[in-house]
Formats: structure tokens, sequence, C-alpha cells
């Protein structure tokens, strides 16, 4: 019996410690120091779970996982009342209890609301240590508890706790671009999670640990299929997949949604047509949430990308897209259901600069969509380039509650072969500066509704999970889900927290490791833009796949699929004129944001080609030409990443060797890449510039004909 206790202590032990394959993500329980251990064991000896509490199960779960290796005690779990008293964790909802407990009298509970909590440690009667979670629901108690541990995993003390935290944001969600066949739309993880086959009847161990992943950054819902949709998903078959999932996740507080194909009611329902003012076609929409909603009473609703990217809707029968989301508005409405409408729109027949397409056509629909929808804007007008200004639509509808949608896939900015964190992307649109209401009304602002005082209000993020054994591809991508889910919850945290957090949890609290690694964090972002997209380049990648540069491409069908679209190089200059002598895009922003850009010889840099078309021998800020700050920017960005490989080849006392190794090869092909691109931009737009890259430059070995003829016809994601 002993014998076969230790070796199940040395499996388990040795699974956690010697397989550092990432699966565990930031959820990665070690022994805390002994002192830190000593500190925190009074509180979490015993712990009194409210009777009835709906996520008591996955409370209880992460705590049993959690306590005993951080902290090396067993915690017993009891829910009668009449047992409470002594030192110890209180999870709850109800104040009257509590304050008989503990004596604190709760005056913060109100403020909570449906997910927040209010943490506080004191003492009890006897003068024992008591910690004290309190909130409205289930929920909140959850998150709290996931706070705690987080806390304990930074080592941070929680003897004086007096925390209340309620998330900005309502709606947190990820969209995963899932197909049916398990590939995954720009995924560079592996095949999707869900596993449709074997569904419902087998529940995959990873369904869970997404969850945990998940409620442990307050992430409440998920999109479960492609914005490119498939109707097969809302056959009967599949909703009984689609239910298994969402009876899974209830307990860490997450819905389901799912997309809906605009013509599925021709596709499935035999219908002559979509058009969402035929009365038939609102009958199968209402129907067919009927029978969602049968089985799966929480179900969140309905993600739509219509009319894009050949993707069917409501203008194929000269509808609005508000007729289309309200339609479908309409069905899911008796059940509190909510309906997010995508605007990313363009279209391959309006000659219109793509930039200005969607405010086009949404901005007159602003006051006309059913309070249950949300509109979902990209957080550029473009889509998700290494650096974008803010989307004009951000503070140009007051009336519609506008919904953020980042991308935490990489597919412009280095896939799942780059070390690239996002949390300062996020960040840099989320403070950008809309003046829609004044100085200070901050995208952040205008998304958390407080701006236009919209209850309904939220984020989602583009997933990067997969079924590789670390879940995103690249060690340092989990970063990314992770900041998404923090930046949600509260989007006034900085990246260097974020940063700092995910590192600890996720690897080692060891000061230098975090001093360094951190850095290389911060700093990734715009090593990469430099690398790819320096001063506003934009959208100059491979076809199709996106993967590498391919500024020379100018054979699609579609104007605005062309790289030369976009950066419009010529024997002149190069860059997009957006101003009023150009496409004129600029003034779909507020005349004050817009200042910032307007004049090309201020125009802040980060954006100068964005805006402007700009001559080869314009003099920037550095007293360089273009061309050479050009190379400047590309020899630099490249540069940046032997640096990268330089601080992390330091680490490798200071991590597991399996995922020392892992960062290592991968920065590696990064460095490969960064040079890839710089040397192909480079060399094509100097056939424009006829300019030399600068004497001191190590020059490019290869030729811009090797470059053009690379081809990647199996490159992922795509
Ligand atoms: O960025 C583009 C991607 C498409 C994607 C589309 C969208 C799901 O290349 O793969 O389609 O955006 O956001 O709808």
């Amino acid at each position: 019996m002993k014998k076969l206790l230790l070796a199940t202590l040395l499996l388990v032990n040795g699974l956690l410690a010697v397989a550092e394959n990432g699966y565990e993500l930031w959820l990665r329980y070690r022994p805390l120091p002994l002192a830190s251990q000593q500190a925190y064991r009074p509180y979490f000896r015993k712990i009194f779970i409210q009777p009835g509490n709906a996520s008591a199960t996955a409370i209880k779960n992460e705590l049993s996982i959690a306590i005993p290796a951080l902290l090396g005690i067993q915690p017993v779990f009891y829910s009668d009342a009449a047992m409470a008293g002594n030192s110890g964790l209180y999870i709850n909802t109800d104040a009257g209890f509590h304050t008989a407990i503990t004596q604190n009298n709760n005056t913060r509970l109100k403020e909570t609301g449906t997910e927040g909590f209010y943490l506080y440690a004191g003492k009890n009667k006897k003068q024992q240590a008591v910690l004290s979670i309190l909130s409205q629901s289930d929920k909140g108690s959850l998150y709290a508890v996931f706070h705690l541990l987080r806390m304990m995993q930074n080592q941070q003390a929680i003897q004086q706790l007096n925390l209340l935290s309620v998330p900005k944001l309502q709606l947190r969600l990820l969209n995963h671009w899932d197909n049916l066949n398990r590939s995954v739309e720009r995924g560079y993880a592996g095949l999707s999670l869900w596993n449709w086959h074997t569904l419902p009847g087998y529940i995959d161990q990873r369904y869970i640990d997404y969850a945990r992943a998940n409620a442990s950054i307050g992430i409440n819902g998920t999109v479960l299929t492609n914005v490119n949709a498939n109707a097969t998903v809302l056959t009967a078959p599949y909703l009984l997949k689609v239910k298994a999932l969402a009876d899974v996740f209830r307990p860490y507080g997450i819905k389901v949604y799912l997309t809906a194909r605009f013509s599925a009611p021709i596709e499935m329902g035999g219908l002559k047509t979509a058009d969402p003012l035929d009365p038939d076609v609102k009958d199968w929409w209402k129907q067919k949430a009927n029978e969602i909603y049968s089985l799966i009473p929480d179900f969140g609703g309905f993600l739509v990308k219509a009319n894009s990217e050949g993707q069917p809707g409501p203008q194929d029968y000269k509808r609005t897209h508000a007729d289309g989301a309200n339609m479908l508005a309409d069905a899911v409405q008796p059940h509190k259901g909510i309906v997010i409408w995508r605007a990313f729109v363009y279209a391959a027949e309006n000659p219109v600069d793509r930039h200005k397409q969607a405010y086009d056509d949404f901005v007159p629909l602003d006051g006309q969509f059913r309070n249950n929808v949300m509109v979902q804007v990209k957080n550029g007008a473009i889509d998700f380039m290494p650096r974008e200004p803010f989307h004009p639509l951000f503070g140009a509808m007051p009336r519609t509650p506008l919904m953020m949608e980042f991308q935490v896939t990489q597919e412009y900015l280095g896939q799942a072969t780059q070390l690239v964190f996002l949390a300062p992307l996020f960040k840099e649109v989320l403070d950008a500066d809309t003046y829609s209401k004044g100085k200070g009304s901050t995208v952040a602002k205008v998304i958390d509704g407080s701006l236009d005082q919209h209850t309904l209000n939220g984020m989602a993020g583009v997933s990067n999970i997969g079924n590789d054994i670390n879940w995103c591809g690249h060690p340092f991508a989990q970063a990314n889900w992770y900041a998404l889910g923090r930046l949600a919850w509260d989007h006034s945290i900085s990246s260097e927290q974020i940063a700092e957090e995910w590192l600890r949890m996720s690897y080692s609290a060891d000061p230098s490791f975090i001093h360094t690694t951190k850095n290389i964090m911060l700093r990734s972002r715009e090593i990469m833009v430099n690398y790819m997209n320096p001063l506003g380049l934009h959208h100059i990648m491979g076809t199709g796949h996106h993967y590498g540069p391919a500024p020379w491409v100018s054979n699609l069908n579609r104007p605005e699929w062309n790289p030369v679209y976009y950066h419009k190089a010529d024997s002149l200059g190069i860059g997009f004129n957006r101003t009023a002598s150009g496409s004129n895009a600029i003034s779909q922003y507020h005349p004050e944001a817009r200042k910032a850009w307007e004049n090309p010889t201020t125009c802040d840099e980060k954006y100068l080609l964005w805006f402007h078309h700009v001559s080869w021998n314009q003099k920037l800020s550095s007293g360089n030409s273009l061309w050479n700050e050009l190379c400047k920017r590309y020899y630099n960005g490249a540069d940046s990443v032997k640096w990268m490989i330089r601080e992390w080849s330091q680490q490798e006392k200071r991590v597991d060797a399996q995922r020392f190794k892992a960062v290592s090869m991968l920065l590696n092909i990064q460095w490969e890449e960064a040079k890839w691109w710089r040397n192909a931009c480079l060399l094509y737009f100097q056939t424009f510039s006829r300019q030399p890259i600068p004497a001191g430059y190590e020059q490019p070995e290869l030729t811009l004909d090797y470059y053009k003829k690379l081809r990647f016809p199996y490159a992922p994601g795509n």
C-alpha cells in the first residue's frame, strides 16, 4: 500500500516536475517557499462552501489541486453552517452569516454585482484568522478563488486583504475559428479542441482544463465555431454535442455561443430564401432558437459574419445589417440571448478604400439595432495588423453597444513561430482617445459602456488555442490568452503586471528571470513591428496563408487583397494617402483625434505610411530620410531578435530544460523570419526608391527574385 502511494506520488510529482511541456498553463501550482506556506496555511485548512453553490465542484476541484501543491496541506471542505466558527476560508453569498462569523459588516457586498467579489481577511470572535469570499453569485465566488490562488502563486500578502473586484466588462469571450472537421482557421496550435466526432459521449479532460484556465482569468463565454460558418452545427445531432460542452463549462461560469450561418434556413430548413423580413425565415430561426434553448437554457447567443468575404447575409436580399441582426435578436430575445454582429465587412465590388467601408455601412444604422444586439468591431479598420490606429467606428456609434474584437491568434504577428506579447498592442488600442465626447473618450470607455451608458458591453479575442500539448503552439503565446482575459476583466491593469504575473505563474519567481524575460516580452511587439511593418506599413504579407512578406503581390482578383493596394510604393515614395487629397479615410475620425495624423510632416511616425504617401527623401524626426529610416527600422527590428536570443540564452539554469529548448529553437526561427522580412521588403522597396541600403548594414545575400519564388503550400491555418 505504502509503495503504491509512493509510486503514485512520484508519478504525480514526476509528471508535474519533469514533463514541463506547458500543458498546465499558468495553473502551474508548485510548492511555495516555506515562509509563504506558513503564512497562508491557516486560511486553507478548513474551507466552508455555502450549500447549493453551483460552482462548488469546480471550486473544490481547483482548491484540491492547488492547496496541497502550493502549501503542502490537504484542505477539509464542509458546508454545514453549524460547524462554522473556526479559522479558515469562508465562501459565501449570505451576508448575515458572514457577519456572524467574521465580525465584518460586509458593506461592500452590494457593489459586487453579478460576477464580482469582495475578499477580506480578518479575525473571528476567537481571534483566529479568517478569510472571506463574499459575492452575490456563485460565479463571483469562483473568480475570487482563482484570484486568491493567483495572489499566492505571486506570493502576495493576503493577511490584510480588503479587496473589491468587479469586472469592467460584462462579456469576456473567446471566439474560436474552429471548423467542424477540426481544422482551425488561422490556428497555429494543432487541431480544434472540440472533437465533434466523439462528442457528446466522450468528455475529454481537455474540455475541463480549458474551462479551468478560462475561469481563472474571468473569461465567461466561448463561441465554439468559425465565423465563416457551417450550418451543420445547428442540426439536432450537433446541438447535442454543443450541449455536452455547455454542461462541462457551466460550473466554470462559461456560456457557449455559436456562429449562425445566415443562409441556414435555405441550407437546412429547405426554405427558398433567407430574407430576414420573410415570415417563414423569422419563424425558422425562432424555432431553431427554441430548440437550442430547450437543450442549453443558458445559451449565450449567436455571433454572425454576414456579407463579408463571401459569407451570406441580409444584403443578399437588399436588407441592412440591422435587419439581419434584429431578426436573429428577436429569435433569442425570449430566452435572454444576444446577437453579436460583426462589423468586419468590405466588398470587392466597392471601389472605396477598404478602410472606410465598415464605417460607411454601420454608422447610418446606429440606433436601429435591438437592445440585445452588439456590434463587434476589430481593433483596427483593416485587419489585425501589427499596428493599426483604432477603428473609426469606436466613438462613432454612440447608440449601439460596440464589442471589441482582438486577435489572440497571431495571424499577422508571427503566427506560432514568434514570441510576440500582445498586451501592449491591446492596451495601445484601449487607451487611444476617440475624442467622441471630448478628451478622454478612450476606446476602453466606449467598449465598457461607460461613455454612452450601455449595460451590454464586452471584449472578444480570436482564440489561439488548439490541441498542441501546450495549447497555443509557442510557449509564450499562452501569455496572450492570459492577457486577453485579464484585460477583459480590468482594462486598466498594465502590460507589465500581466507579463509578470504570467511569468511567475508559468515559469518561476526568480527575480533575474522575471526581470530579463519580462523585458523581452514587453519589447517584443515593437520589435516585430520594426522588422515586419515599420512606420505604418500594413498588409504586405504572403497571400492566403499570410506567412512571411510578399509586398510585391498584385495579381489577386480582389484589389484590396493585394499588398500593392496598401503600400502604394512608386518612384516618388511610399504609403497610402488617406487624407483629404487621397481616400480621406482620416475624415472618419473625430477632428481632435485626426490632429496627430493629419499633417505628413508632424504625423505620429507610427502611422506615417498608414495615412500618407511620403517621398523617399522626406526628413523624419531622426534626421534620416524616409528611405534611410525604413532601413534603420528593419535592421534594428531584426537585430533586436538577436538580443532576445542572447537574453533568453542566459535563462537556461532558471527554467526547465524542455521549455528552455523549445523557446530557444523558436527564437532562432524568429531570427530567420525577421531577416527574411527585412531583406525581402527592403530589396523590393529598393526597386522604387533606387537608393542603397546604407553602408554599415550587412547587405542581403539573397536576391529579391529568390524571396519572390518562395512558396508555402502547406503553411498552417489557411
Ligand atoms: O483576417 C481575416 C482572416 C480570415 C478571417 C477574416 C474575418 C474568419 O484572414 O481568415 O475569416 O479575417 O475576420 O472574418
